[in-house]
């Protein structure tokens, strides 16, 4: 008997269990073997269709974020005295549900903002928080989206008729490849980046080029490598578009046969003084004419953009100029160009002109999202509907967002501020209450980076882990303020037993038949709808499964739009039949399973401008374009160095790993420095400096580094927690970058920061 127990427990240990690294939005699958809550071994799943085990040096750490210090176990109260007391769960939520009543009776949904709802392996819970913010009747969701990618999806809405409509690089399939202000070797976002790179390389018919100031570890293998100055990205790009005007390399037919406004278009390029351009860009007007001609005739051609361009001057034109490049060449929706891609669950949606704007700064939603570097000023104010209450999920912006003193002043003058996390972050210390929800191991989770082509795929991971304190998924923890809120009822007898029918006879449509019967007689539930299906539908899923409830909802809506293309993955059926079998088919895999298998023309159908062409001419734009020719860049003289606060390295992964023991290497965070500049200063590598900026300084060792460029620093993103070390003293984990930057310092369209163009002057900090 005690043989077997132990042979079983000997054998549990050593069962790998399907998940996924939760780290970056690639989300390899994984297998791990656990023991006693603790995450033993991890590899790559060989068996996960996206991944094909395929893993970097970050995943095989993951004990660190399931558990450390900092986990948190129970709800938590913010006491008189600034400290955190225990609270039971049904106290946390009657006290915030009543505040937040009292808030939304005086002041109305508009005093309420939501921040949050997913990081880079968790959007499960951002589908239920919809529910809470239609509860509170606000449209304020501030997310870290909104502080890189809405220029972008502004850029989107322009060209294909809505911010929604999502664009995607066709890296995989190209012969031809602009890497533009991304590092894919270290920050990945394409699946198997560093064999994919490799492949580059080998094949001598495919080309990579690299934009980037630093030599990064993706330009160091690139075939071409334009060193742009920091921030002169839109001078470059305007110079290659130019260019291929002035070369007529254009692709015409598709131009004419897709587009609108090429004429337009065509006379700012025209005459535009390329030399002048590239040489304001610092790359050397040859060879932009060589990539100019040499992305225009190749067989197919994509650029892969990110942060580079996104987090620096001009973010906006950027992004146009970026997606410009693909589309007059044609590049776009064939094999190996950039295409549109038909979202499984859509992350984002198309705010409309008519849409509410925000009360302090009039700032308008972009893909229905608002961008944190307007939230401190959005609370910090004397306006009558200014943000009094403020609901934060998975997400540390008291760290991660620009400017940290403003949004720590900001954050302590709530009148209500709430923090869904599992750890006690800096964002935390500031709430009234603290709700702990089970980690990523523990629950039912997925990411809606569902970005395969020609065949996407979706991963609903099983939890790994047992619960390891009292803590709750977040769709019941939605589902609680709700029920508290009194717009929902705490149980659907009829729905749950209609749900439970349907689920012992797939084919019965008990459930949606008694759904929509319930809708009808209260249609103020059609905002609660996926909250309503956890609480029903959830409790009959098997055990375990109740937060993937929302997904048959997504299940049926997608297999509804895109029939065919979810058949070709070997379904069968239509209309609610097949939407179920898809869903069913999440349920029963623990491993990633199709959603659908897309043909590249039919990617044309996705474009939603009343035409169906692409208007390439955005009037706001061109006239930015043409600003740039006077634009005077002023240096500022306080403030010589150009730092790019936020790289992505080896050793950082956002604010998902709270302490530095997990790193190998870079444990302080190192900032990057020209050697000849460290010697003009009289340092040495090893030696500590003082990074300064108007808005704030850090401290940071300085790291002599050919891969910058003269008068460019680099610090990493990901760094600056607290923690405790074994003796159990507060440490800062690193710098913490935010301090430096400035929410002003944005783009004018999008207000995304400008992160990676941040003036700061350098001294030396006597030890
Ligand atoms: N290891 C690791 N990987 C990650 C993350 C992480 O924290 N750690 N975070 C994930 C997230 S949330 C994101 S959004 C992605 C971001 O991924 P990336 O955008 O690829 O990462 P970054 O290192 O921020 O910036 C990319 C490159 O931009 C260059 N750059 C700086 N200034 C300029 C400029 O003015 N012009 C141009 N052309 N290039 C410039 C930098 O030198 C850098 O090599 O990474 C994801 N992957
Ligand atoms: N200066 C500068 N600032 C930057 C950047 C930069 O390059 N430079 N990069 C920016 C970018 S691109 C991004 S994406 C943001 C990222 O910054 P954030 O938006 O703050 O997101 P994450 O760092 O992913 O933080 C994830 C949070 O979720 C918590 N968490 C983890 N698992 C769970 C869970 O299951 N449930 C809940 N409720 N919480 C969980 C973690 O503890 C952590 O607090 O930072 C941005 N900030
Ligand atoms: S960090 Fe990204 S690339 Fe690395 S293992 Fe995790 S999901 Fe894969
Ligand atoms: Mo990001």
């Amino acid at each position: 008997m005690h043989d077997t127990e132990t042979a079983e427990k000997h054998s549990d240990q050593h069962k790998w269990r399907p998940t996924a690294c939760i780290l970056c939005s690639i989300n390899c699958g994984l297998e791990m073997q656990v023991d006693q809550g603790r995450i033993v071994k991890v590899r790559g799943d060989k068996l996960a269709p996206n991944s094909e085990g395929y893993i970097c040096q970050k995943a095989a750490k993951l004990d660190h974020y399931q558990n450390h210090s900092a986990r948190l176990r129970q709800p938590l109260k913010r006491q008189p005295n600034g400290e955190y007391a225990p609270v039971s769960w049904d106290a946390a939520i009657a006290e915030i549900t009543a505040r937040m009543r009292d808030i939304k009776a005086q002041h109305g949904g508009g005093a309420f903002a939501y921040y949050g709802g997913g990081g880079q392996g968790n959007h499960l819970g951002g589908s239920y928080s919809g529910a809470l913010r239609a509860a509170l009747d606000t449209p304020y969701l501030y997310t870290a989206l909104a502080q890189e990618k809405t220029g972008d999806f502004w850029v989107n809405g322009k060209l294909f008729g809505r911010e929604s409509c999502f664009v995607l690089e066709g890296m995989e399939h190209s012969d031809y490849c602009i890497v533009l202000g991304a590092n894919p070797y270290m920050a990945h976002g394409v699946r198997k980046t560093r064999d994919l790179l490799k492949a580059y390389k080998k094949d001598p018919n495919r080309t990579l080029v690299v934009v980037d100031p630093r030599v990064s570890e993706t330009a160091k293998d690139a075939d071409i490598h334009l060193r742009v100055r920091p921030g002169m990205d839109a001078y470059l790009l305007a110079a290659i578009i130019a260019v291929i005007f002035q070369e007529a390399l254009e692709d015409t037919e598709f131009l004419r046969q897709h587009t609108n406004g090429y004429d337009e278009l065509r006379r700012h390029f025209i005459d535009l003084p390329v030399e002048q351009y590239a040489t304001i860009a610092g790359v050397d007007p040859e060879l932009a004419r060589q990539v100019a001609r040499g992305f225009a005739t190749a067989k197919s051609a994509t650029v892969r953009a990110d942060l580079g361009i996104q987090h620096s001057l001009h973010s906006t034109l950027n992004s146009y100029l970026e997606k410009l490049l693909f589309l007059v060449t044609g590049n776009f929706n064939k094999q190996g160009g950039n295409h549109l891609m038909a979202q499984f669950a859509p992350l984002i949606g198309h705010s409309k002109t008519d849409d509410k704007k925000t009360a302090v700064t009039g700032m308008y939603g972009i893909a229905k999202l608002f961008p944190p570097n307007i939230l401190p000023q959005e609370i910090d104010s004397d306006h009558p509907d200014r943000i009094r209450a403020l609901v934060v999920d998975s997400a540390n912006p008291a760290l991660s967002a620009a400017d940290t003193k403003a949004y720590r002043k900001a954050f302590d003058k709530l009148e209500l501020m709430v923090v869904i996390d599992v750890a006690m972050t800096e964002t935390a210390r500031h709430a009234h209450y603290i709700l702990p929800a089970d980690s990523q191991f523990e629950k039912v989770e997925s990411t809606y980076f569902t970005f395969g082509f020609p065949t996407n795929y979706y991963h609903l991971r099983r939890p790994t882990l047992p619960r390891s304190g009292d803590t709750l998924p977040e769709p019941e923890i939605y589902r609680r303020l709700l029920v508290g809120l009194g717009a929902i009822p705490d149980r659907f007898p009829l729905l749950e037993r209609a749900a439970k029918l349907d689920r012992r006879l797939p084919v019965s449509r008990a459930f949606p038949l008694a759904l929509a019967a319930a809708l009808k007689r209260h249609p103020q539930w059609r905002k609660y709808v996926p909250v309503i299906l956890y609480a029903t539908l959830g409790k009959a899923l098997p055990e375990g499964m109740q937060s993937a409830a929302a997904i048959w909802g997504v299940c049926q809506m997608y297999a509804a739009k895109f029939g065919s293309q979810v058949r070709r993955t070997g379904l069968h059926g239509k209309g609610y039949t097949l939407g179920l079998a898809l869903f069913n088919r999440f349920l029963e895999s623990p491993r990633p399973a199709p959603i659908a298998t897309f043909k590249v023309e039919e990617t044309w159908n996705l474009i939603k401008t009343r035409d169906r062409k692409i208007n390439l001419y955005i009037p706001e734009l061109t006239e930015w374009l043409d600003r740039l020719q006077t634009e005077a860049l002023s240096e500022d003289r306080d403030y010589p160095f150009i730092l790019a606060a936020g790289e992505r390295r080896a050793y950082n992964a956002n604010q998902i790993y709270r302490g530095p023991e997990w790193r190998k290497t870079d444990k302080e965070g190192l900032l990057r420095i020209h050697p000849s500049d460290l010697a003009k200063l009289g340092l040495v590598s090893g030696d500590k400096v003082r990074c300064r900026s108007r808005r704030g300084a850090v401290e940071a060792i300085a790291s002599a580094d050919e891969s910058v460029l003269p008068g460019v620093l680099t610090l990493p993103h990901g760094f600056g927690m607290l923690y405790q070390d074994d003796q159990g003293r507060q440490l800062r984990n690193g710098p913490a970058i935010n301090l430096l930057t400035d929410a002003q310092h944005c783009d004018p369209i999008a207000k995304t920061p400008y992160h990676k163009y941040v003036p700061v002057a350098l001294e030396a900090v006597d030890v």
